[in-house]
Order: C-alpha cells, then structure tokens, then sequence
C-alpha cells in the first residue's frame, strides 16, 4: 500500500519541498510513496515550484483513516492533516518541538535543530547514497532559504549553510540574490487582502488557556506595509473578536533590517510591553534582531502567559 508523505496545515516552502523531496527520496529507493498536502500553496512556493518545473503535491482535504502517513516539517496532530489518526504514522522527518504523538509501533522518527526539514532531507540523500536531481536540489535550497530567512533567522545553523551553499554551487545560484527574489515572489502584501496576509502563516497557541494568535509575514523593507498597516490592525481586532483570543500578534519581518514590527490588538498593549519588556507605542512595537517566531517570540509569551 502507498505511503504518504504530507507537510503541516497551512503549508509553507518548507513543508511542500520537504513532502516532495523526501517522498522522491523513498521513491528512488524504490518504495511507494507520493507526497500530498492538505492545504494551498502559496506565492513564494509558487515560485519555487515553477522555476523548477515541479508538480505541486495533490491536494488531500482529508485522510480517509487507513492510509500510512509520514509527516515532515511537524509532529503536532493539531497542526496535522485532517482525517490523521496517530497509529497511521510510520515517519516523521522535523526540526520543530515535539508535540506528543505517540504510536503502537516504532516509527522511523528524525528531528534534528536546524534550521529547515529540507536540510535533514538533503543529509537522508546524502545517508542513502541516493543522488540529488537539480530540480529537487532546487527545491531542497529554495526551502533552505526560506525557512532560514536567508541565513538570518536565529534557528539557521552552520549544517544548514553548509548544505546550501553546496546545493547553490550545484545550481550555479547566487545565494543572496536568489534569496531575495525567493521572497520578492511570496511577497504576500500585493495579492492577499487584510486578513489573507494574517492569516498566510499563521499559527495559534493556548497557554494557561489563554488562546492567541500569531502570524507572520517577511518583506524586504518595513516602507511596504505603510499602505495596508491600518486596514491589517482592523482585520486584527476582527479576528481576535471572531475567535475569542486574548490577543493576536502579527510579526511582520524586515529580513534586510533583521528586525520585527509587531501589529497587536488593541488590549494586547500592556500584555505584550510587560512580556516584551519594551515601550509600547498603541498597537505596534519595533523589536531588533527579533525573527524567529518559533524561537524569539513564542517562547516569550508562553513564558508571560504562564
Ligand atoms: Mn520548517
């Protein structure tokens, strides 16, 4: 019976290059096994996909409950696909914390701190003995750059830049440029609305039983935002009205600067300069070299939350 290798809701570079790359893989070893995905690519995969003349993953809204599954780029069932039952899981391949699954049987199971499940792929290539094609080393760097922020995010390690710059080498790109036109193409400012742009890369966390929200986005300068800034603090207070949260916070990432805007909710003003330890101006604060949500951000309010 197929496997399938499927990436996290809300799917990102990373997930989808990380289903197709790592399913390629196991092909080549000559397993069967296809890569899906439970939701839409967005622009910057988009680009990806394209420039290197792959096929985007089918699209499965949810599981029937008897296939196997492995999961890449999460371990988490609330941020699984629908329809997953833990005991269909025979893989999983993830650089995030682990979030309790458990399982009747061994699973083959890697996670590893670094910065993209693409670069613990490339490794499981390498493993394997199993050569890489340009168009999946395409997509094994394009994830690699994203999922880094370009080398910016402080999840990068020396692994992941090693890994890249072979794979960059091997495509004869230049890393910085090719960076930037990665993320100039998922720009997502000019083609979403409001609260597409939120909602884009988006998680949400209960502490204490406290819900919150928080999204992200990436952009080259901060001067891009001005445009929809007021129309992205209304979609805000909309949604965290809509879902009952305690607050929303949208990171919104200058990776030239290396710093965050974060965009709040009103009543979140005291709860994220008191978590932050900052000056708050209304519904928005500057912090430097803050990028990484897994790393910089959530812990933070996790911490003040509890
Ligand atoms: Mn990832």
């Amino acid at each position: 019976m197929k496997t399938y290798v499927v990436g996290h809701q809300n799917p990102d570079t990373d997930s989808i290059c990380a289903a197709v790359t790592y399913a390629n893989l196991r092909k080549e070893l000559g397993e069967e096994v296809e890569a899906i995905r439970s939701g839409k690519i967005n622009a910057e995969t988009e680009f990806v996909l394209d420039k290197f003349e792959v096929e985007a993953p089918k699209l499965v809204k949810k599981l029937k409950g008897d296939e196997k599954v492995v999961l890449v780029d999460h371990n988490e069932m609330s941020q699984a696909i629908s329809g997953l039952d833990m005991n269909q899981i025979v893989g999983i391949v993830d650089h995030h914390r682990l979030g309790g699954i458990e399982t009747d049987g061994p699973i083959f199971f890697k996670n590893e701190t670094v910065g993209s499940t693409c670069t613990i792929i490339t490794k499981l290539y390498k493993e394997n003995g199993v050569e890489v094609s340009d168009q999946m080393a395409g997509l094994l760097l394009s994830a690699i750059l994203s999922d880094t922020v370009i080398f910016r995010s402080p999840t990068c390690t020396d692994v992941d830049k090693e890994i890249a710059k072979e794979l960059a080498k091997r495509l004869d790109l230049d890393i910085e440029k090719y960076g930037i036109e990665l993320f100039k193409a998922g720009s997502v400012i000019s083609t979403l609305s409001p609260r597409e742009i939120i909602e884009n890369d988006y998680k949400e966390y209960e502490f204490a039983g406290d819900l919150i929200g928080v999204g992200q986005i990436e952009i080259m300068s901060l001067s891009e935002i001005d445009e929809v800034k007021e129309d992205l603090l209304e979609a805000i207070e909309e949604i965290v009205e809509e879902k009952g949260y305690k607050f929303l916070v949208l990171m919104v990432t200058d990776i030239i600067a290396e710093g965050s805007l974060l965009l709040f909710n009103n009543e979140a003003n005291s709860d994220i300069s008191q978590a932050f330890s900052v000056d708050v101006k209304e519904t928005e604060v500057y912090l430097d070299a803050v990028l990484s949500r897994k790393k910089q951000v959530v812990p933070v309010l996790s911490d003040y939350l509890a």
